[in-house]
């Protein structure tokens, strides 16, 4: 597996080397691989959605995957970019049956970049999870972005106070840049979005809507189920650990989260946090990710294999 430059595959990279690599894959394999500017992060970062398909003229269902809200949580971004060369480069993935096969694979590898730039800016910012905005106190900074989507905005599990929470909702749904784009993606997409995976660390769950409330969807929470179970075995087959299952809101609720935005207001059918890796917390050793990406990776096959069969034609 070719390597580019100064980035590291099965390393934390910085934002910068993030982005010069995915400019890389473009620039390389411009029939797979494109580059959508989003816009800018608060402190004036470009955010990139990488888009691979192999059939770009075929309206094939689109899985969305993101990454890196909470700028601590590196093995979510480490994993997307895992996930990105892996799709890019797979002498296997376009063929039939393959992970490319019918299915468009959109990925924002790092959602927060302010933040995420911040925790590796010093061993005493590394537990950073917020974004890197302005807030009505001008001494406190950020809020936390997996709060701030406006679905159910601040119902519950939110702080509404920027200096003191690590779960300060903002002062209004979609105050932040970040979120206002990721939701961009989704809208404008909505039709062909069937699956929305938001990376997260850590614990091993595989959760999926609601989140504002312990209340299970009374009708498809079935079907997202035994998705995330499917992928759970996958993993485990791989070598992995399995995934705890269950739908957010009764692991904790906790509302304006990109997943109840995603079902509930976009109307993707299938839509996840994966939160990654068991053990080690927020600073999972950079030296055991080449033995937990390819685990991980299996999952990601798996999803896609479901997608394909449920909305393929
Ligand atoms: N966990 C998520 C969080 O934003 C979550 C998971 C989201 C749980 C929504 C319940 C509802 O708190 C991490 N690790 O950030
Ligand atoms: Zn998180």
């Amino acid at each position: 597996r070719r390597v580019l430059r100064g980035f590291n595959l099965y390393g934390y990279n910085s934002f910068g080397d993030i982005q010069g690599y995915i400019e890389e894959l473009a620039n390389k394999y411009p029939s797979l691989v494109r580059l959508q500017d989003l816009g800018k992060s608060f402190e004036g970062r470009k955010m990139k959605l990488v888009k691979i398909s192999s059939q770009p003229e075929a309206n094939n269902p689109i899985i969305f995957v993101d990454a890196g809200i909470h700028s601590r949580e590196w093995v979510a971004p480490a994993m997307a970019m895992y996930l990105i060369n892996r799709l890019a480069t797979d002498s296997d993935a376009m063929q039939i049956g393959g992970i490319l096969d019918g299915v468009d694979w959109y990925i924002l590898p790092v959602v927060n970049p302010d933040g995420y730039e911040y925790s590796r800016s010093s061993s005493n910012k590394r537990l950073w999870r917020k974004t890197r905005s302005k807030t009505s106190n001008s001494r406190c900074y950020g809020v936390d972005g997996n709060r701030n989507y406006g679905f159910k905005w601040a119902v519950s599990g939110v702080s509404s106070d920027p200096c003191h929470a690590e779960t300060f909702a903002g002062s209004k749904a979609f105050s932040e840049p970040e979120t206002r784009m990721v939701s961009s993606v989704m809208m404008d997409n909505r039709q062909r979005i069937k699956l929305y995976v938001s990376l997260h660390a850590y614990g091993q769950y595989l959760v999926y809507p609601w989140g504002y409330t312990g209340d299970y969807l009374p009708k498809q929470w079935k079907k997202l189920d035994s998705m995330a179970k499917g992928v759970s075995v996958a993993v485990q087959r791989a070598g992995g650990k399995p995934f705890k299952v269950m739908s957010a809101g009764k692991w904790y609720p906790a509302a304006g989260g990109s997943d109840d935005f995603a079902f509930g207001a976009a109307g993707i059918p299938y839509s996840y946090t994966m939160e990654l890796t068991e053990g080690y917390e927020f600073t999972y050793p950079e030296n055991l990710l080449s033995k937990v990406m390819p685990q991980f990776y299996e999952g990601f096959k798996e999803f896609g294999k479901r997608i394909k069969k449920e909305f393929g034609r």
